[in-house]
């Protein structure tokens, strides 16, 4: 059946051409529209008589057939410290390039090239240039301990500008997200590197509230002065860099960060009393999952960079393969999903035979939850989100195949379509196929409750803020305001910040959507959430409800208020660089499509007065 779906006419050919031109010319829909001018002009950029073949929507688009559950599932490699005395870090970092150095100097010392490689998603597709940190896709996997600060150096070995060729721009910036992190080390949208050149990336693996351990319960309080309740778990590093983000990520820059502590200690059979013994080892297992699309002429990885409403692909990879296996044991499983983007939302399930298999979920978005959500028959998962999920697949048989399958339709990366499902059993629609291959000795467990969140204390809050989130001229805003990297970085701005958060205050934030017709999955650097309330219903009250998170579920004609808590940063004895250099973050859909077009905002966390 699927050879007849594989009919390219000659629209869609005429689509692909535009495409393809645009993309060989380094354009995106964004330089279409600038080139434009005006509104008027960039619709004629854009018309069907400029350009014959942009009407085909490049979700028309259909990659080659392949056939699902021909590859293993890759993992990947976990990354490597090394002696910082290597040539890796000549010169070496430079300790008064960070903020909190020498409080929290660097116990390890991580690596990592940014490369294009030659990658296979298929074998029944031609092998596609990919960008990957190490020339991986995904990148290599980093294990971090809370107590053992991190320096991470990132060099750009992409080709150089002149030499680029396809989407993206080798220039290299690495957000860790949700890291709490000083500016410089974020890896927001500003400096990114040339060929030759890197970053360092200083992750204090501090948790929040270490300038002010008084303000926290001593049973709280972690050896550094942070709140224990403020441990982060599963985070991902990507690629950052402003107008192009999308199609950096696409093409492969993406790995994930496991942080690891004294409850999850990464150990199933650890004794010591505050281990919570999840499964662990080759029994944890990150799953990044991210649709992508082919180009039907030469199987190259394809992207449309004249689609606004977000990118969406009609081959599912995990990991960076095309619906692979995965021979797992009767046990436990822990497994951690990010949604690798870059606008697919999926809702998975557990299929076996034609029914849904049961499932629990341990943490959201970085955060552990309270409680573990057992017996979950389906999750949603939206951009950027991560989910650690635990299966037990001790309740099907040795030669069973079960499925991970997403039933979320989506006709455009504007919003999925709620109202329908997609077929579970459909091959099309899963994700991975699980093959039941024997037992395991099983010593892992998932405890009844994890640790509390953070308190919300309204008494704190200073100040409130609403932000609207909006298409506007073309384009994706922030309260009518569009992302620009270089007025950003005006020296007036940088010296006079527009939006400015004290140190050690709260605020209430208010992420608002007045549009039925798109939703916004959203994220907010540096700090964590809570969730008030949505539309005006309580969240924070029921422990059923209660969210801690990095992401907002910004859907549509909704309104999320959020309890947030500026702390630490910036660091009282660091002077370097401008004011709003040293303290700035970003808040942004990631939606990266959305993003990149350009829906983020700058605000600054600036010292207390
Ligand atoms: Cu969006």
């Amino acid at each position: 059946m699927r050879i007849l779906k594989y009919h390219l006419s000659k629209k869609l050919l005429a689509g692909l051409k535009v495409r393809t031109e645009l993309s060989k010319a380094g354009l995106s829909r964004r330089d279409l529209l600038k080139l434009g001018a005006s509104a008027g002009g960039a619709a004629l950029l854009l018309s069907a008589v400029r350009w014959p073949g942009i009407s085909i929507g490049g979700n028309e688009i259909m990659s080659p057939p392949t056939d699902p559950w021909r590859e293993a599932l890759p993992i990947p490699p976990v990354l490597r410290s090394i002696d910082p005395s290597s040539g890796y870090f000549n010169p070496p970092p430079n300790p008064y390039a960070h903020q909190y150095y020498t409080k929290f100097p660097p116990q390890k010392y991580y690596f990592m090239k940014v490369q294009a490689r030659l990658h296979s998603f298929h074998p029944q597709l031609s092998k596609s240039t990919i960008w990957g940190f190490n020339g991986t896709f995904p990148g290599p996997t980093i294990h971090a301990r809370y107590g053992e600060p991190i320096l991470l150096r990132i060099m750009n070995d992409l080709p150089s500008l002149a030499d680029h060729r396809g989407f993206g721009l080798p220039e290299v910036i690495t957000h860790l997200h949700n890291a709490h992190t000083a500016a410089e080390s974020d890896g927001g949208p500003w400096n990114w590197t040339q060929r030759g050149e890197y970053t360092d990336h200083h992750y204090l693996q501090a948790r929040a509230g270490f300038t002010v351990p008084e303000t926290i319960p001593p049973e709280f309080r972690d050896l550094s002065g942070g709140d224990v309740r403020e441990t982060l778990t599963t985070l991902f590093f990507h690629y950052h860099r402003p107008d192009v983000t999308a199609e950096g990520v696409y093409k492969g820059l993406v790995g994930f960060y496991l942080n690891f502590d004294e409850c999850d200690t990464g150990e199933e059979e650890d004794l010591s009393a505050s281990a919570w013994r999840l499964p662990s080892g080759s029994y944890d297992i990150p799953l990044i999952l991210a649709d992508k699309r082919f180009d039907p002429r030469t199987g190259e990885l394809f992207f449309d960079t004249t689609d606004l409403d977000g990118v969406l692909g009609d081959k599912m990879t995990v990991n960076g393969k095309i619906q692979p296996y995965l021979y797992v044991k009767r046990r436990k499983y822990r497994f951690r999903l990010l949604d690798g983007g870059p606008a697919r939302f999926y809702k998975v399930v557990l299929r076996h035979e034609g029914r849904s298999y049961p499932f629990t979920q341990i943490t959201h978005s970085g955060n552990f939850l309270e409680r573990p959500r057992r017996d979950l028959m389906s999750l949603e998962i939206q951009v950027a989100e991560r989910s650690d999920i635990v299966i037990d697949f001790s309740q099907f048989q040795s030669g069973d195949q079960v499925y991970l399958a997403n039933i979320l339709p989506m006709k455009d990366g504007r919003q999925p379509d709620r109202d329908k499902q997609l077929n579970p059993d459909d091959d099309d629609n899963q994700l991975v196929q699980f093959r039941i291959e024997g037992d395991a000795y099983d010593p892992s467990r998932i405890p009844d409750f994890f640790r509390p969140f953070p308190p919300v204390v309204l008494k704190e809050v200073a100040r409130r803020r609403l932000w609207r989130f909006e298409r506007g001229n073309g384009l994706w805003q922030i309260n009518a305001e569009r992302f620009d990297a270089d007025l950003d970085h005006r020296a007036e701005n940088l010296d006079n910040p527009r939006h400015q958060i004290r140190r050690n205050t709260a605020e209430i934030w208010t992420l608002e959507n007045r549009s039925g017709g798109w939703e916004h999955p959203v994220h907010i650097h540096l700090e964590e959430a809570q969730v008030l309330r949505i539309n005006g219903k309580d969240l924070l009250n029921d422990p059923k409800t209660r969210q801690r998170t990095d992401m907002y579920r910004l859907g549509a004609n909704t309104k999320i208020e959020l309890f947030m808590r500026f702390r630490d940063f910036p660091d009282p004895n660091f002077t370097r660089g401008r004011i709003g250099e040293r303290t700035r973050y970003v808040m942004h859909c990631h939606n990266t499509t959305h993003e990149d077009h350009a829906m983020m905002v700058t605000w600054n966390l600036v010292p207390p007065t």
